[in-house]
C-alpha cells in the first residue's frame, strides 16, 4: 500500500511507521490519522510484523495537530466526532495491539502528538528533543490519552504541573520522570530503537503480546483480580510452541528459536 503523509517499512520482523511531513514537524490533520491507522491495522494482521516502531521524519517528532488546519475551521466543528474519527483509535490500537511498539522520539512531541509516543509500550528519545503538553497553551483539554498516561507515568501533582504550566520537558527531564524510557544521542537514535526493535521482533511474540494484555488489564484490577487473570493467561502462553521451545532452550544450553507463537 502506498501513503502521502506516512512511510511504512518491514525488515527483520519490524514494521517501522514513520510520520512524514518534515516541513510540518508530522503535525496530524485527518489524512494522517487514516493512514497510521491503515498502517497499523495491516501491522497488527502481518504475522510476520513482530515489533513496531513509531517514529517522525525530519527534526520533530510531532506537534499534535495541525494547528493551520483549524484556522477556518467551521463552528460546528465536534471535536469529540474529530478525535473519535482520528487520533483515539490510534492510541487504542497502539494499547491493544498485541506486539511489542516502541516510539523514537527524534525530535519535538506535543499535543495529540506526545499522546500517541505514550500510548506506545517503550519510548527512546534523542537528546535535546521536547516534550510538550501543549493543549493548555491553546485552550483545550488533554486528548489522544495524555490524561490517562501522564499520571500513571509521572505521578498526579506532576502531570498536572506539566498541563497547567505548559513548560516543555527536555529529554533528559523526561528520563527523570519516567516519560521516557532512555535518552540517546540524536544521531544514534534511529540505530538504537532498531537495535531493541529486532532483538524483540525475535522474541516469543505470543508471550510478550499475553504480557501486554495482563499489564493493559491490571492498570484496573486489584490483587485478586490480577492473579486470576494471570492464570487465565498463563493457560494460554503455557500452550504455545514458543513455551516448549523455551523450555527445552534452556535444558539444551542453547538459544531458544522463538517462532512468535
Ligand atoms: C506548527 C505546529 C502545529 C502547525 C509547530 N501546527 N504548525 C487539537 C485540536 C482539535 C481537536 C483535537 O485535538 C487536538 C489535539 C492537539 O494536538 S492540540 C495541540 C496542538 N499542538 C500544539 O499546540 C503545539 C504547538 N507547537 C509547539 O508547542 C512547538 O512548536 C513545539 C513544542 C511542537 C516545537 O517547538 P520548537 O521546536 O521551538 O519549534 P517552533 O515552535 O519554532 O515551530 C517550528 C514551526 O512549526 C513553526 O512554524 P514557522 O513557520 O514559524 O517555522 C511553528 O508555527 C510550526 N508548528 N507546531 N501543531
Amino acid at each position: 500500500m502506498t501513503y502521502n503523509t506516512i512511510l511504512a517499512e518491514l525488515s527483520q520482523g519490524v514494521f517501522t511507521l514513520t510520520l512524514n511531513r518534515p516541513d510540518k514537524l508530522n503535525a496530524l490533520n485527518d489524512a494522517v490519522a487514516a493512514e497510521v491507522q491503515a498502517a497499523l491495522k495491516s501491522a497488527e494482521r502481518d504475522e510476520t510484523a513482530r515489533c513496531i516502531v513509531l517514529t517522525g521524519a525530519g527534526k520533530g517528532f510531532c506537534a499534535g495537530q495541525d494547528l493551520d488546519a483549524l484556522r477556518n475551521r467551521p463552528d460546528e466543528l465536534s471535536f469529540r466526532q474529530h478525535l473519535l474519527k482520528t487520533y483515539h483509535p490510534i492510541a487504542a490500537k497502539l494499547r491493544s495491539i498485541e506486539k511489542p511498539v516502541l516510539c523514537a522520539i527524534n525530535g519535538a512531541a506535543a499535543g495529540a502528538g506526545l499522546g500517541l509516543a505514550l500510548a506506545c509500550d517503550i519510548r527512546y528519545a534523542a537528546a535535546g528533543a521536547k516534550l510538550r503538553f501543549a493543549f493548555s497553551g491553546i485552550g483545550l483539554a488533554p486528548d489522544t490519552g495524555a490524561s490517562f498516561f501522564l499520571p500513571r507515568l509521572m505521578g498526579l501533582s506532576r502531570a498536572l504541573e506539566f498541563a497547567y504550566t505548559n513548560d516543555p520537558v527536555t529529554a533528559e527531564e523526561a528520563l527523570t520522570l519516567g516519560l521516557v524510557n532512555k535518552v540517546v544521542p540524536a544521531e544514534e537514535l534511529q540505530a538504537a530503537v532498531r537495535a531493541l526493535a529486532v532483538r524483540l521482533a525475535q522474541a516469543p511474540t505470543k508471550a510478550l503480546g499475553l504480557t501486554k494484555r495482563a499489564m493493559n488489564a491490571a492498570l484496573n484490577f486489584n490483587i485478586d483480580q490480577a492473579l486470576d487473570y494471570e492464570a487465565h493467561l498463563q493457560e494460554v502462553a503455557g500452550h504455545t510452541e514458543d513455551h516448549r521451545e523455551g523450555v527445552a532452550a534452556f535444558l539444551d544450553k542453547r538459544p531458544p528459536k522463538f517462532k512468535g507463537k
